[in-house]
């Protein structure tokens, strides 16, 4: 009698301990899969560029590229352009991935999805997400434009904050900030869409 009870109690340990192991191996793999699933975060997080030609409209001679980073929740532009006037054009998103007419007219007006007015970037009184500014071209017609915000986003769910199937346009004329909605900045001289 005294055997089997013996061999009972060790049976118990024996299944309980086997518990803990099975406890054991089912903690663990909650660990790696947490462990995975920051790593695919991370992964999400990654940096994303995204770079176009730009296309001469309105019988320009201007080419160039546009490069867009996002990288840890803001985006960075780069634009490399040449064959421009020297002196100041503007360039701006406006809201359609659509170059195919010659004046660069079919990319629509400017990129405004939180219906604000047209104005300087970071204007108190609100401006459009595509009122991007003025810049410079040297004397051979080259310029470099830089433009760094958080308010963009390169192809995420929040539609005032995405910037994909929406164009840039570069202007021959100069934005004067104040003019509704688009700050007469004249004819379009370069365009592309933003296609990722
Ligand atoms: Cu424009």
């Amino acid at each position: 009698m005294k055997k089997i009870k013996i061999i009972a109690v060790a049976m118990l340990m024996v299944s309980a301990f086997g518990c803990k192991e099975v406890k054991k191996n089912a903690e663990a793999a909650a660990d790696e899969m947490e462990e995975a699933k920051d790593e695919m975060k991370e992964e999400v997080m990654e940096t994303k560029t995204i770079t176009f030609d730009m296309e001469a409209k309105s019988d320009s001679n201007v080419s160039g590229q546009v490069t867009f980073t996002e990288d840890n929740g803001s985006v960075v532009m780069k634009a490399m352009l040449t064959g421009l006037s020297e002196g100041e054009h503007a360039i701006h998103i406006h809201e359609k991935a659509d170059c195919s007419s010659a004046d660069g007219k079919s990319t629509g007006g400017h990129w405004n999805p939180t219906f604000q007015p047209h104005a300087k970037w970071g204007a108190d009184g609100g401006y459009h997400k595509g009122d991007i500014g003025n810049f410079v071209a040297d004397a051979s017609g080259n310029a470099t434009v830089d433009f760094a915000t958080g308010e963009w986003c390169i192809g995420c769910d929040d539609d005032t904050k995405n910037i994909v199937g929406k164009a840039v346009i570069v202007h021959q004329g100069v934005d004067d900030y104040t003019s509704q909605p688009s700050g007469a900045a004249g004819a379009r001289v370069a365009c592309t869409g933003i296609i990722q």
